[in-house]
């Protein structure tokens, strides 16, 4: 979708208007405001409330290329929190002809509305506060106008406060003070972020410095801003005192009492005369095999002139760098704010160490060699998956990754309960449990979703399903990690004679069947029961107390025996039932007792009773049950379940049931439904291939049109999570159509989602993959560590995420935003299974 821009009437007047000097800010067709290196959003991105304060909303600046800028809002504290209240966009107004863009907010609990407005003043913009009526009495003095700075690019850099020097902190050590917990305005749904210890009270940062002018990163000319407030006390503060994902913000109290315009600031960021975004060479830090298609992408700025030729250099054994290629560069054309380039060196095949020259840019260097994807998953399936294990100590080498978590197991979670990660338990329990009983024996086996530590049923359930189709389409005997379920331990890189997934999947069984055994059917999710231990950075077992919570002790209180606690932390189970989740579990579990019928006969006998169990219940509860919303769930995932059972039975009756469900699929969305197509291949007839092949033929015009949509050509997803899972499943698609119809679908395709995973996409050129890649794997993600600013080996990022209405990002220096740096455990399997077949497609 390239999209072209015309120049505003306005904006050309303007340009002829002031010809020798810088031109101003102006609002452009895409509503908002820019000039060369500087783009002022007002609300193109509202807070969209979906894990409330994504720091990636409201008024916000992308200053010469890079998003520095967010949250600028009516707020109703000094450094709000994610789970702070966040307002609702009730109205934005574009207006053309006196250029400004207006935003009405709403905070409802409290029935409080506010209007900013956003007016081009030069090289700035005003913005102002627009009250119809005064800040509600409880507000007074906490609500204000706030604007979020991004850390890692502004720490260590100085700032002028009225002229007074001064320098961001690298860490947070400001002075903060106490306040009662009553005068806490109200956050998410109530919750609390914080554990006051039994004080009482909450913790308010104090600022870093107060004036009317304040000039940021006078030092460095990109990042420089100024912004005034002439009537009111500019406040700076450190959001990293409360939350390591904090931002630096700026603020200042809207008065309490006044309606009207009732606060005015001018913001200013500084534009580098005559900048020019440096240029992006994308390419596979991976390196690339001989034969393969090797084709960079460079990504320009639309003022930038594309040089006519590139050239690859390679290092030679003596250290000396010769030239070995030089060609054309072709202009593909524009793609959202960028224009895009391409580079051609797919004749070169010696293996060697190399890198690309365009213009004054070097990359870092990659190697051509058959050998470069041999070991693309060995750092997600020996590091990231093994640190994942739940209710395990896991160990590499001499560090202790985390302790067992949760030794006190999992709380019945009471009815009618909202949660903060999005889950739900219904009206009732569906179990034998009261509330907040201890259900017995769920604190075993299973895998934490990803950033966070609880256990998503439905990704376990993918995760197990991930692993046998790795096992059975690969036998994958690699053993590098030592688990010993007796002993609740996990070394990493200590083999221990297993092959590694045999030991994944019964570890993910193991709670799995435990869940059904206990529960009865499968729960929800297993998850925390209070805010203050959600948000949990570092290791796993100091998230609960590992006491058993007694209501009849004080918080904080052990008991005599020190096996109880009066500190409500437990986990809890979320147990509404849903039939759809408990046939996905029957299905994955009918696969594992075959799997692990040798190996561990008990649990596959134990899994082989619950899944004939569960497909009975949940079968009948479907059909008792009308409503369309539990009829739906599961249906579409339930076309594999007959073909999963004829690779376990051999009865041809299940290979029949397959071929009813999917055809009519085809019909309606043949992209959903095409691998699983595809996997059945092995096991039908000739006809049935036959019967494919006009679907293959419709899949490879889509993948063609992708190289019309993109310079990549592959499906770049534009939602508030971005599209990495969506871009490798599409590459074990494609790998699988290449396997069976490579009449049909080119051997060249294959290699488009490994060149996208390993560096050649927009933004940077680094890997999405942690420590893999060649010579500039990413270098944060938002894993469980990520408040070391660092990564958790094989992890894969979400990666490119899109921000309206033009701007895609990878922050590297910043790990906090899970849109884009966060890798979970049903997507990183997924990434095994493309790893291993794109190695079985080469
Ligand atoms: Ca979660
Ligand atoms: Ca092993
Ligand atoms: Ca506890």
């Amino acid at each position: 979708m390239s999209m072209k821009r015309f120049l505003p009437f306005a904006a050309a007047l303007l340009l002829f208007a002031c010809k020798a000097e810088a031109p101003d800010l102006v609002l452009n067709d895409l509503s908002y405001f820019e000039r060369q290196g500087v783009n002022v959003l007002v609300y193109s991105n509202p807070f969209s409330g979906g894990f409330n304060d994504e720091k990636d909303s409201g008024i916000e600046i992308v200053h010469h290329g890079v998003r520095t800028v967010q949250g600028g809002a009516v707020r109703l504290s000094v450094t709000p929190e994610q789970w702070d209240l966040v307002p609702t966009m009730t109205s934005r107004t574009v207006d053309s002809l006196s250029g400004c863009i207006e935003v009405g907010l709403r905070y409802e609990w409290y029935d409080f509305d506010s209007r900013i407005v956003v007016t081009p003043k030069g090289k700035a913009v005003e913005i102002s506060v627009f009250l119809d009526k005064p800040v509600p009495e409880t507000l007074a003095g906490e609500a204000g106008f706030n604007l979020e700075f991004l850390p890692s690019q502004y720490w260590n850099k100085a700032y002028l406060m009225d002229g007074r020097p001064n320098r961001f902190p690298r860490y947070a050590v400001s002075d903060t003070r106490t306040r009662p917990n009553e005068e806490k305005v109200r956050q998410f749904k109530g919750y609390r972020t914080y554990d006051d210890r039994g004080t009482g009270r909450f913790v308010e940062p104090l600022p870093l410095e107060t004036g009317h002018e304040i000039l940021l990163a006078p030092d460095t000319p990109e990042r420089m801003i100024k912004v005034t407030s002439e009537e009111i006390d500019l406040q700076l503060y450190d959001g990293r005192m409360l939350a390591q994902n904090g931002w630096f913000v700026l603020r200042s109290v809207l008065p309490a009492g006044q309606t009207g315009k009732v606060l005015t600031w001018t913001v200013e960021p500084n534009a580098v005369p005559g900048w020019i975004r440096e240029p992006n060479v994308g390419f596979s830090q991976m390196g690339y095999v001989p034969d393969q298609p090797k084709v960079a992408v460079i990504e320009l700025d639309r003022k930038d002139k594309v040089k006519s030729k590139a050239s690859l250099m390679k290092v030679e054994a003596d250290g000396s760098v010769k030239e070995v290629f030089s060609g054309p560069v072709r202009l593909w054309g524009d793609y959202y704010k960028y224009q895009y380039a391409k580079f051609d060196f797919s004749s070169v095949t010696e293996s060697g160490v190399y890198f690309l020259r365009y213009g004054d840019v070097e990359t870092n260097n990659f190697i051509i060699d058959p050998s470069v994807y041999d070991k693309i998953t060995v750092a997600t399936s020996d590091v990231w998956i093994p640190i994942h294990m739940n209710h395990m100590a896991v160990n590499e080498g001499y560090r202790l990754w985390h302790g067992e978590p949760f030794k006190e197991g999992y709380l019945q979670a009471p009815p009618s309960t909202d949660h903060f990660d999005l889950h739900w338990q219904g009206p009732t329990t569906d179990t034998k449990y009261k509330p907040l009983q201890l259900i017995p024996g769920l604190n075993v086996g299973g895998y934490f979703d990803a950033g966070d530590f609880d256990i998503e049923t439905g990704s376990n359930i993918s995760v197990v399903q991930n692993l046998i189709t790795l096992w059975e389409q690969f036998h994958s005997q690699r053993d590098e990690t030592f688990v010993s379920e007796e002993q609740r331990y996990v070394d990493l890189h200590r083999p221990d004679g297993v092959p590694d997934i045999l030991q994944y999947i019964e570890h993910g069984m193991l709670n799995l069947v435990a869940q059904s055994e206990q529960i009865g059917h499968m729960s929800q999710t297993l998850s925390n029961s209070v805010l203050d231990n959600y948000h949990h950075l570092g290791d796993a077992s100091g998230i609960t107390d590992g006491l058993h919570y007694d209501p009849r002790l004080k918080p904080y209180q052990k008991s005599a025996d020190g096996k109880s606690s009066g500190t409500p932390d437990d986990m809890w189970a979320f147990t509404s039932r849903n039939p759809g989740l408990d046939l996905q579990a029957a299905t994955v579990f009918a696969a594992a007792s075959r799997v692990l019928a040798d190996y561990n006969p008990s649990l596959a006998a134990r899994a082989l009773k619950e899944s004939l169990r569960l497909e009975k219940e949940a079968t009948a509860l479907m059909a008792a049950d009308t409503t369309s919303r539990r009829r739906s769930r599961g249906g579409f995932g339930n076309i594999s379940t007959p073909l999963q059972l004829y690779v376990s039975t051999g009865e041809k009756q299940y290979l029949d049931r397959f071929q009813e469900l999917l055809w009519p699929v085809m019909e309606r969305m043949p992209m959903a439904a095409i691998n699983v197509a595809l996997d059945a291949v092995p096991y039908l007839d000739d006809a049935y291939k036959e019967k494919l092949r006009p679907y293959m033929e419709q899949y490879r015009d889509y993948i063609l049109s992708l190289e019309e949509d993109n310079p990549y050509g592959v499906p770049i997803g534009t939602g508030n999570w971005a599209g990495g899972g969506q871009v490798v499943n599409f590459g074990t698609t494609v790998c699988n159509a290449h396997r069976w119809f490579p009449d049909i679908i080119g051997r060249e395709h294959i290699f488009k989602v490994p060149g996208w995973l390993f560096g050649c996409h927009p933004y940077h050129n680094y890997s999405w993959v942690a420590a893999v890649g060649a010579t500039r794997p990413k270098a944060v993600f938002y894993g469980n560590n990520r408040a070391d600013f660092s990564f958790i080996p094989g992890n894969v990022a979400p990666g490119l995420l899109f921000r309206h209405p033009d701007h895609f990002e990878n922050f590297d220096d910043w790990p906090f935003l899970w849109g884009q740096n966060e890798g979970t455990i049903a997507g990183n399997t997924g990434y095994l299974i493309f790893g291993e077949t794109f190695r079985n497609t080469l």
